[in-house]
């Protein structure tokens, strides 16, 4: 089996985090090394490693969670302005290949990159 990412562990609370949010399908944490003012990650429950790896039995969960990420900058204050990122691949800068959708805010962004 593989090793279970550290989100998982958060998930399972063998790691202590702050979880802003949860539900059924998801949870919604503080990133450590916060990129802006408000960064916080959205992690599915279920660990798909990256969103390439996801499949067409995943369409509803990904859908829900874009609908909970507008859920989630509305109860931060931060929904007329924000930014969804997901990093896909070690190329593209991702580190824990547990899919999550990083929200971020509070700063001008200026181009594509974080
Ligand atoms: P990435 O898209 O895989 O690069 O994002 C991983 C994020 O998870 C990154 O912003 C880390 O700061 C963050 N993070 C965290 O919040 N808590 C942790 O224990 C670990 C990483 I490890």
């Amino acid at each position: 089996m593989a090793e279970e990412s550290i989100f998982t562990k958060i998930i399972n609370g063998d790691i202590p985090s702050d979880i802003l949010y949860e539900d059924e399908d998801c949870i919604c944490i503080k990133d450590i090394a916060p990129q802006a003012p408000v960064h916080v990650l959205l992690i599915p429950r279920k660990p798909i490693p990256r969103l390439a790896d996801a499949t067409a039995e995943d369409q509803a969960l990904l859908g829900r969670l874009m609908l909970r990420s507008g859920d989630i900058a509305r109860q931060l204050g931060i929904d007329e302005a924000f930014r969804l990122v997901v990093n896909n691949g070690a190329g593209a800068g991702q580190t824990v290949f547990h899919l999550h959708l990083h929200l971020l805010a509070g700063k001008e962004f200026t181009e594509a990159g974080l």
